[in-house]
């Protein structure tokens, strides 16, 4: 029997594919990707890791007791994120307090809108928005230095485990939620796979 998430990705193949293959990763991948592009696509996910760390303690709110550890494993995650990012910012002499671009800023609100939905659903968002870059980073195969670095923190094996975590609660949840939110689930997995595309092609139009 195929797993509600599994169904989801399967239902979905083209706009997943979209998601998690881009230029811009095959070109870090190739080392030909422009720094104006790099930075662009640096500044614009700490922005997008802000809310999504926001995102994630209003995930915890609704939680069950049982699904905490995997959540404070991830929250903890993004406080080490956020000072890494702020690291490689200053690495880079970039400027972290800029605008977001709208793609950014549609992301951001889409999160924040997650908020209102049911606990299954914000689990499915959760859940597809990690399993985005840990897929996205790792399909290009092995990237060298300075994009390993970036490579290895979403495709390294421990948050591959993770997200596998993060699926299973999600399956958990979903698999005795009725098939109105079962519905809602998709729909916003269908979303955060067309804001991860559009977020790519942001930081690839910075060229
Ligand atoms: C746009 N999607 C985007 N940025 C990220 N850092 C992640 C997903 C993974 O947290």
């Amino acid at each position: 029997m195929t797993s509600i998430c599994q169904k989801f990705l399967q239902n979905h193949p083209k706009i997943w594919h979209q998601a998690t293959v881009h230029p811009f990763l095959q070109q870090c991948q190739l080392g030909t990707i422009k720094p104006e592009q790099f930075n662009t696509w640096l500044v614009q996910d700490y922005q997008f890791v802000i809310e999504f760390t926001r995102m994630a303690g209003r995930f915890l709110a609704v939680a069950p007791p049982q699904h905490f550890n995997v959540i404070l494993g991830g929250i903890s995650a993004l406080k080490d994120e956020l000072n890494w990012f702020e690291e490689k910012a200053a690495e880079r002499q970039l400027n972290l307090d800029t605008k977001k671009q709208p793609a950014c800023a549609d992301y951001c609100q889409f999160m924040h809108s997650l908020g209102e939905m049911p606990y299954p659903v914000q689990a499915t968002a959760f859940w597809a928005i990690e399993l985005a870059y840990n897929q996205g980073w790792q399909l290009p195969g092995k990237m060298n230095e300075p994009y390993a670095e970036f490579a290895d923190r979403w495709g390294n094996p421990g948050f591959t485990e993770y997200v596998k975590l993060l699926e299973s609660q999600a399956e958990q949840v979903l698999q005795t939620a009725p098939e109105a939110i079962q519905q809602q689930a998709e729909s916003v997995f269908v979303q955060v796979a067309n804001l991860e595309k559009d977020f790519w092609q942001m930081a690839f139009n910075a060229a």
